[in-house]
């Protein structure tokens, strides 16, 4: 089942450029929302349960809103966003030539140019034909890299070109429909910035460019994205599920765990064969746990466990109250698997649920 909450749910990746145009806009619209972090490679199922299909952006409007179906195309969550509340009329309301200028760059960025992009900036991902040699593949594989970047190109040139007509009067102020920024330049921008993040010098000295990198600049050096790249809209550590369980370690103590398949330590300076049990935190328990043991180490790991894959590996969860207080804990009754652990990474303060003020 769908989760629902009072506020919308937008679950992110902090550099995913379809994630980035979503904050964009909601950031634009001052829609508050609770930000969730994913990790691409390890997605809480409550992603997965508002969109079958595991991409992000999504967004879980609040239970009270209409409609109340998840949306997991990022226009679709611009246009949301500024449907509620859109200052610097992003969607050129009323103007339906502009709307439909719009909808074509959009058609072409998403399609054609991502397409291209992708080829060119992931190369390796798309690999040559497996029936050359291994030099053979090389070349073939670089010359299908060139070629994707060239088709890529053509497609900034029209860009360019567009804002030579968009706004003449204003020169390399212009945006791509007129004199002031639409949702197609928020859209559009983190693409072109990707492409030229894929061979920054190479877009930089490009002379059939100039505009678009005047219009790249502009955009990415204006407060907007640097605010959708930072706290509360782009948090660094990927949010805690409930759905999971969380266990602070010390590196030295994990390392030794890799070396051996499976971690055997209860607490701090405790051992499973000590305690019986491996201490271990539900989310919200986590920055509490942190503080009472594990404050003074410096480099401590956050480890991410699947209950589920505990469960597949024999290993038994009680929840059971801390000596001293009511408040019941995960404890692990076995050795924690290696295959049980979701993720790895620094320990970081938890973001409290993130409120984006209005
Ligand atoms: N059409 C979707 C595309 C979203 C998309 O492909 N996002 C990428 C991250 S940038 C993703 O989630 N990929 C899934 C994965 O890597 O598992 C949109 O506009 O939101």
């Amino acid at each position: 089942m769908t989760e629902t909450a009072a506020l919308p749910i937008l679950y992110s990746f902090r550099r995913c450029p379809y994630a980035i145009r979503a904050r964009l806009a909601l950031a634009s619209a001052a829609v508050a929302v609770e930000i969730r972090e994913v990790a691409l490679a390890c997605k809480p199922p409550e992603l997965l349960a508002a969109s079958a299909r595991g991409t992000v952006p999504v967004l879980v409007p609040p239970s009270l809103a209409m409609p109340v179906q998840p949306l997991a195309e990022s226009l679709e969550i611009m246009r949301w966003g500024l449907s509620h509340h859109d200052p610097q009329d992003w969607l050129r309301q009323g103007d339906a030539a502009a709307q439909a200028a719009m909808a074509e760059l959009l058609t072409v960025c998403d399609g054609p140019f991502k397409h291209h992009l992708d080829r060119f900036n992931y190369a390796s991902r798309y690999g040559a034909a497996a029936s050359h040699t291994e030099i053979e593949s090389k070349a073939v594989a670089a010359a299908e890299r060139e070629a994707h970047r060239q088709a890529a190109l053509e497609v900034l040139r029209g860009w360019n070109a567009r804002l030579r007509a968009a706004a003449p009067a204003a020169g390399a102020d212009g945006w791509l429909l007129g004199s002031r920024p639409a949702l197609a330049d928020w859209a559009l921008m983190p693409f072109v910035r990707q492409f030229r993040l894929a061979d920054v010098a190479a877009f930089d000295a490009a002379g059939d460019l100039a505009l678009l990198r005047a219009w790249l600049q502009r955009l990415e050096q204006g407060p907007e994205l640097a605010a959708v790249l930072s706290e509360p809209w782009g948090p660094r550590q990927p949010w805690l599920s409930p759905s999971w369980l969380y266990h602070l370690a010390l590196p030295d103590e994990w390392a030794e765990a890799r070396c051996h398949g499976e971690y055997r330590r209860s607490s701090r300076g405790l051992s499973l064969e000590q305690v019986g049990f491996i201490h271990a935190s539900y989310a919200p328990q986590l920055a509490g746990t942190h503080r009472r043991f594990y404050g003074d180490v410096p480099g401590v790991l956050l480890l991410t466990i699947d209950p589920g894959r505990l469960a597949a590996a024999g290993v038994a969860v009680r929840a059971e109250a801390a000596p001293g207080s009511g408040e019941l804990f995960p404890h692990l009754y076995g050795p924690l698997p290696l295959s049980a652990v979701l993720a790895v990474e620094p320990w970081r303060p938890v973001p409290v649920l993130q409120e984006v003020a209005a």
